[in-house]
């Protein structure tokens, strides 16, 4: 059976991962098909703590879903011949299946060759050759039903595909060979199927299902080649388009997993301690513990049923998460001004607008001349007109914003503030998406105009 993938955006974060995972729980008991969570990229620390602390398998990772090889195998159970059969017995399959082209498989299905129908007649020709004796016939035969597989199979000259080819090279390959069939094999040799040319003419797109996540620019490389079968959401409507209607499921809460959770509970789908505490923890990730202003009372409600399941006490376990993930000391300046960093465009100027979460603010707070210095150069080196770092202290509900660039008038106007020592602060602000990024536009449009 074809699997349907479900997966996330790129760069993941815990909301993405824990979606794709609990939706994943979540299909598998409601219908017949087969379901495999995945991961456009790398898990993040926080992603991986909390997999780990709830014994889930981490999802498997899917960096491209362009159409390859394996995609076009056909479904159907292959026979094969295995290297000690008599020419009796694969004659006989051979005859009874109408086959052309058999593999000859070792352990585990290992591809050791093929027999094909031509090399086959060819065998029978050049043994009975030219102007033979007619006694001499029975001997003949008697040898050609003495051949083994071993003895026949053809090991040389074959074409061989990958499993992970993409089509486009398997049909460069297909084109300038002439055989009838083409081996796939797998990473260890393991034979998976055969394709011929018919297989190209029907592309077999991969199956999607799309998480937290409906843009193009932030899914999965390779996703137009897919079919997306359905896409549950939290952010603004893109541009994806899919071949016939779907089941599209977006609305303005704080996290996909609440859009998840509750369909287990409106659905009344069996629910683990484990499951409703992973569900959890992507919506305290996305809510910075149901602080920030896009939480909804959609996400506190299902945070609290999924409290009465999973036995773990919203605060205590979104801390943790934090705490534990937080690892800012090792990293350099550079790579926490990069870590979540997003670019923005009006006009033809572009501008950034990073973000740092924590609910300890100390540690990050002593590095604040070494940050600004760092965002000075990163904004010369990307030319950015306007670069901020927003500093998120979740519990006292307070963003510092520090701003560097030509246009860092526009973020003090923003705010209504002047900045002192390249920031300012923001009490209540938390949300990028919904408090920074609209006011900043507004901003930079207005000075534009002036
Ligand atoms: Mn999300």
């Amino acid at each position: 059976m074809k699997p349907t993938y479900i997966i996330g955006h790129k760069n993941p974060d815990l909301d993405s991962i824990a979606s794709a995972i609990s939706y994943k729980v979540y299909k598998q008991s409601s219908d017949e098909g087969l379901y495999i969570a995945a991961a456009a990229g790398e898990l993040n620390d926080e992603a991986k703590y909390v997999l780990e602390h709830l014994e889930f398998e981490p999802p498997l990772i899917l960096k491209n879903v362009g159409t390859r090889v394996e995609d076009l195998l056909d479904e159907e159970d292959y026979l094969y011949f295995t290297a000690d059969m008599s020419m009796t017995e694969i004659g006989n399959l051979m005859r009874k299946n109408n086959l052309k082209t058999v593999p000859v498989l070792g352990d585990q299905k290992r591809f050791l060759g093929l027999v094909t129908i031509g090399d086959l007649a060819m065998i029978f020709l050049e043994k009975l050759g030219t102007g033979h004796h007619l006694d001499r016939s029975p001997l003949i035969l008697q040898e050609i039903l003495e051949l083994k597989v071993s003895n026949i199979m053809k090991t040389h000259d074959l074409m061989l595909f990958e499993k992970d080819e993409t089509v486009e090279e398997a049909r460069k390959n297909m084109i300038s060979t002439r055989f009838r069939n083409y081996p796939v094999v797998d990473e260890k040799n393991h034979y998976l199927g055969m394709i011929s040319r018919y297989n190209l003419l029907e592309m077999k797109r991969k199956q999607l299902i799309l998480v937290d996540h409906n843009e193009k620019k932030q899914a999965v490389d390779g996703v137009e080649e897919a079919e997306i079968r359905e896409i549950i959401d939290h952010h603004r409507v893109g541009d994806l388009q899919t071949i016939s209607p779907i089941y599209f499921h977006n609305e303005p809460v704080g996290s996909t997993c609440t859009l998840i959770a509750e369909k287990y509970l409106e659905n009344e789908i069996y629910c683990s301690k484990n499951l409703a505490a992973l569900m959890m923890a992507g919506i305290l990730s996305d809510t910075m513990l149901l602080k920030s202003p896009t939480t909804t009372p959609k996400d506190q409600r299902i945070t609290s049923r999924l409290q009465e399941i999973s036995g773990f006490e919203p605060l205590s376990w979104g801390r943790k998460i934090f705490e534990i993930t937080r690892n800012w000391e090792s990293m350099s300046e550079e790579d926490l001004i990069s870590e979540d960093l997003k670019e923005y465009t009006i006009f033809d100027d572009t501008f950034a607008i990073a973000q740092l979460e924590t609910i300890d603010i100390t540690g990050i707070a002593a590095r604040k001349n070494n940050l600004t210095e760092s965002m000075e150069s990163i904004c010369v080196r990307r030319g950015y007109v306007l670069l901020c770092l927003m500093i998120t202290d979740i519990m006292e509900e307070k963003t510092e914003m520090i701003i560097v660039g030509d246009k860092r008038s526009a973020a003090e106007m923003a705010f209504g503030q002047s900045a002192v020592n390249n920031s300012i602060i923001l009490k209540g602000v938390m949300s990028r998406k919904k408090q920074v990024v609209p006011v900043i536009f507004e901003a930079l449009r207005k000075q534009s105009l002036i």
